[in-house]
């Protein structure tokens, strides 16, 4: 079964370094939060599979080719005629504040449903993830989502939510309406700190009681995330704070979905709460040092490289 299995939609990545209304160049690459967390999750040695439509186009097959080539298992992965790969447009629209286009309404990943994932879920693997990005492209996206909630929930394997709400696909109240019912299936909840609401019951009104009221429900791991302040991990008997690491921001994108590879790769090495949260504060600084979403995350002999001295070379 592997160690993990994610899926979700991923696009095309179309990324200029001014503003796409005067034209120029853009850099094209590929970019999805699930498949960002695998292709994190693989650089780091773990045997990890993407389960994704892609259009039966060129960026389709980019998409496929680039996620092979991170070693990232996709032979459930496939092409569909119903729509194009989607695309997701960035561009640089004053210092460190990027403004996201998406074209992905109708794309082949809206299409995806239960009878594309469940096989994929067999035999288990060691842990499922997704995201709160998965059920608002669509009515079978948002029905994949629960069936592998349900699925894993059957067979033991522990699943990992990351809230990820996308303001530019629904509201706050439709995606709470959607990812509150999931909560009690969960085993790791992933959100920032304005999402906790999102995924917590409507009943509780602070963090405190947001993270109470989630482990109460059986979630055995709540992470809220807090940017370069950092992160906070919460379990039935511990409460942990990690500050973040400090690096030069090139680009925050893609920062939570290196938080998350890193947190579930400490899950899957058996470190403990303290061990998991450095890992992911680790593979987050990696993702804003370094432009792209994906491109900078560090294999598993690059992982100490941040306690190197500024200014020394590597040899
Ligand atoms: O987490 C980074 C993602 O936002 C990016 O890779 C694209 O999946 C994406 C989305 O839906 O915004």
């Amino acid at each position: 079964g592997g160690d993990v299995v994610t899926f979700g939609e991923t696009m095309a990545a179309l990324r200029a370094d001014g503003l796409i209304r005067l034209g120029g160049t853009m850099r094209l690459s590929v970019a999805g939060a699930e498949s960002n967390v695998a292709i994190g999750l693989a650089r780091l040695g773990h045997r990890v599979r993407w389960i994704g439509l892609v259009g039966a186009d060129e960026t389709g097959e980019l998409v496929l080719r680039t996620l092979r080539a991170e070693g990232v298992d996709v032979t459930h992965a496939r092409s569909d005629e119903r729509g194009p790969t989607g695309m997701i447009l960035t561009e640089r629209r004053v210092g460190e504040l990027i403004r996201v286009i998406y074209h992905r309404a109708g794309s082949a990943a809206s299409f995806l449903s239960p009878d594309d994932v469940l096989p994929a879920l067999d035999p288990p693997p060691r842990l499922v993830h997704l995201t709160g990005i998965t059920p608002a492209l669509g009515r079978g996206p948002a029905e994949a989502v629960r069936a592998a909630v349900r699925a894993a929930a059957a067979s033991g394997v522990p699943a990992c939510l990351d809230v990820n709400h996308r303001a530019r696909l629904w509201s706050r109240d439709q995606a709470a309406e959607a990812l509150r019912p999931l909560a009690p299936s969960l085993s790791i909840i992933v959100a920032s700190d304005d999402e906790l609401e999102l995924v917590a019951p409507a009943s509780a009104t602070t963090e405190r009681d947001r993270v109470a009221a989630l482990l109460d429900a059986g979630v055995t791991e709540v992470i809220v995330k807090r940017g370069g302040e950092g992160a906070d991990g919460h379990t039935a008997d511990q409460a942990v704070h990690t500050p973040a690491r400090r690096v030069q921001v090139a680009d925050v994108v893609g920062a939570g979905d290196a938080f998350v590879a890193g947190y579930l790769s400490g899950l899957l090495d058996g470190l403990d709460l303290t061990g998991r949260l450095g890992r992911a504060v680790t593979t987050g600084a990696f993702a804003v040092a370094c432009s792209g979403d994906w491109e900078g995350l560090p294999t598993r002999p690059e992982l100490g490289l941040l306690d190197t001295l500024p200014g020394s070379i590597l040899r």
